[in-house]
């Protein structure tokens, strides 16, 4: 790392580069800008910073999410550097799910300074906590001037990062910012004012020390010999839900893992379990467990949730977020610490389970799946169903697969036992903006080829980010499931005299202009077969679209119908 310089042209400057200093030091390389001139210190200081990888865009909405997507794939905080005004306001949606899914981003917002607020002056809004209370932390920093020490600025990013290191999730930093924002000819020297960060000058470790906080594990909690359910919900990388998987087989445990914890094709996972698990005799089974133990958080299956909600046994969460996750409020023991601390803990001195509880539970699911789940999904052809089904044989080992809201996440849940890649999706808040923002976010970072299965609406709604694709250097392949609308609202009871027109919302689009449009190769299969073909072909491109277009009431009337034939199995 090079050393600090303090020839800059103005006091501004001289902030902005010690502040980006500050958190390349913290280990925050990534930088996602949107254009503005206010912005422009914490801009050029960026841009000028050779640790610095720089990222643009020019919605701050779509950016955020972009930041999202780099942030949760390379586990590391992303900061974003926004102009003042709606600038800021637009990066709301990604804040959100950044809180609610304990993801580091840093917003960097430039604002007026106190005596151009509310004066009419241009582009001026009230970002004092603009994000409420959805950010850790929020520092207003004042406008730069030598009558505050700079340790004040390295000590306050210290504060927050502190925060954003225990907690995980947002962080926000408003810098007030008066004219001059750009560099000026002659650099003026600001060596007496750097005076009290000498030790940080010649240094390249940040003004405050951070140590390793610890996990509060408690002792003497002994499971051994008890019946242990095991369910993965959303796990930050595949290694640790991969030692998980190992445990439960290891102590003969039952194992339930969402699509999120990239385990679902585990060969202990019990997959489909969403489906099967309202089938009585499979239920009464499951039901002798002693203690379910989650691992992550944000689960995905109703139908497991509600099974854990009327639970009579005990329910212990294990998550390195210190956030209230318990939506059942059932949690009976919670661990506050990473999954892999849990079991380097608990895996040496806990005694396997005999098998035979777990050996009844196969057998019951091996036969549901054999004789009901199994000749169903084979039959369907192309449908939403079976492209998610055909979609699991064609991805690459590891790559990145993103997964939209609404359907394409359930489908997945339910009909895609893939342990194939490294599963992604924006579930903290579940919404259907910024979902191509942050897949592409994803694949920038991995630099692998990536596959983005999406919901028709889901794509119309972050369509500019498709400008986002061009910064790739690997394949990026999307699989629209064009069901003109919004398909989910046929699983909810929502009136039929409304349901289409207020909630549905068909469009009668097609995607073929918007790849022409962004240069993406445009595939559009009638046949599964022909939809394996284009996915093979698209690995072998850059960018490129299938389209599936599909019936709007098709896929929900399928997973009725299968849902009926389970429940109605006498086996
Ligand atoms: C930002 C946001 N607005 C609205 C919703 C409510 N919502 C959930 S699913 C959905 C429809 C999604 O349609 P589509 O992407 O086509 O997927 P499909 O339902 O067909 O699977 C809507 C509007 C949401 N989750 N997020």
């Amino acid at each position: 790392m090079a050393k600090f310089t303090d020839n800059t042209s103005n006091i501004n400057l001289l902030w902005a580069k010690l502040c980006i200093e500050e958190l390349v030091r913290h280990g925050v390389t990534d930088f996602c800008i949107a254009p503005g001139s206010r912005s422009t210190p914490l801009t050029l200081m960026a841009a000028a910073n050779k640790n610095v990888h720089i990222h643009l865009h020019f919605d701050e909405r779509g950016l955020g999410f972009l930041a999202l997507g780099l942030s949760v794939a390379s586990l590391k905080s992303v900061a974003i550097i926004t102009t003042s005004g709606t600038a800021v306001a637009n990066l709301y949606p990604a804040i959100i799910e950044a809180k609610q899914s304990n993801i580091n981003l840093i917003v960097l917002s430039a604002d007026r300074p106190p005596e151009l607020l509310d004066c009419g002056a241009n582009q001026a809004i009230d970002q004092h906590r603009i994000f409420s209370h959805y950010p850790l932390f929020f520092a207003q920093i004042p406008t730069p001037t030598l009558a505050i020490s700079p340790n004040f600025l390295l000590t306050t990013l210290h504060q927050g990062l502190q925060l954003q290191q225990q907690q995980c999730g947002p962080i926000h930093f408003n810098f007030s910012f008066a004219a001059p924002f750009y560099p000026q000819d002659d650099a003026s020297n600001y060596h007496d004012y750097l005076a009290p960060l000498q030790h940080w000058l010649n240094d390249t470790k940040p003004f405050t020390q951070r140590p390793n906080m610890q996990s509060d594990l408690v002792e003497h909690v002994d499971i051994s010999h008890k019946k242990v359910l095991i369910v993965m919900a959303r796990m930050k990388n595949k290694e640790e839900s991969t030692d998980i998987a190992h445990f439960a087989a290891k102590m003969h445990y039952p194992l339930l893992a969402d699509i999120q914890s990239s385990q679902a094709g585990n060969l202990t996972n019990l997959c489909a379990y969403d489906l099967l698990i309202t089938q009585n005799n499979w239920l009464t089974l499951l039901q002798e467990a002693d203690i379910v133990i989650q691992f992550g958080e944000q689960l995905l299956s109703t139908n497991l949730s509600q099974f854990i909600a009327s639970f009579s046994g005990q329910y212990w969460l294990v998550a390195d977020s210190t956030q209230r996750i318990d939506a059942l409020h059932r949690v009976n023991f919670r661990f506050n610490c990473s999954p892999i601390q849990w079991l380097k803990k608990y895996s040496p001195i806990t005694l396997p389970l005999d098998a035979d509880w777990l050996k009844r539970i196969k057998e019951q699911h091996n036969r549901l799946h054999k004789y009901i789940l199994q000749p169903f999904v084979s039959n369907l052809g192309l449908s939403e169903i079976g492209v998610v089904g055909a979609l699991d044989k064609l991805l690459i080992e590891n790559s990145p697969l993103f997964i939209g809201n609404s359907m394409p996440i359930r489908l997945a849940d339910m009909f895609m036992p893939t342990q194939r890649c490294q599963i992604y999706s924006n579930r903290g808040a579940s919404g259907i903006d910024g979902i191509i923002a942050s897949a592409i976010g994803v694949a920038k970072h991995k630099k692998l080829t990536s596959t983005l299965l999406i919901g028709d609406t889901s794509f119309l709604y972050d369509l500019n980010s498709l400008a986002l694709l061009k910064q790739l250097s690997t394949p990026f392949i999307i699989i629209v499931l064009n069901n003109d609308g919004g398909s989910i609202f046929n699983l909810l009871p929502v009136p039929n005299a409304q349901k289409r027109d207020f909630y549905q919302l068909p469009h009668g689009l097609d995607f073929r202009a918007s790849c022409q449009q962004f240069s993406i190769a445009y595939y559009c299969p009638n046949s599964l077969e022909i939809f394996s073909e284009n996915y093979q072909s698209a690995l072998q491109g850059s960018i490129s679209l299938i389209e599936i277009q599909i019936e709007n009431k098709q896929c929900v009337q399928q997973i009725k119908q299968l849902k009926e034939l389970i429940n109605d199995a006498s086996i």
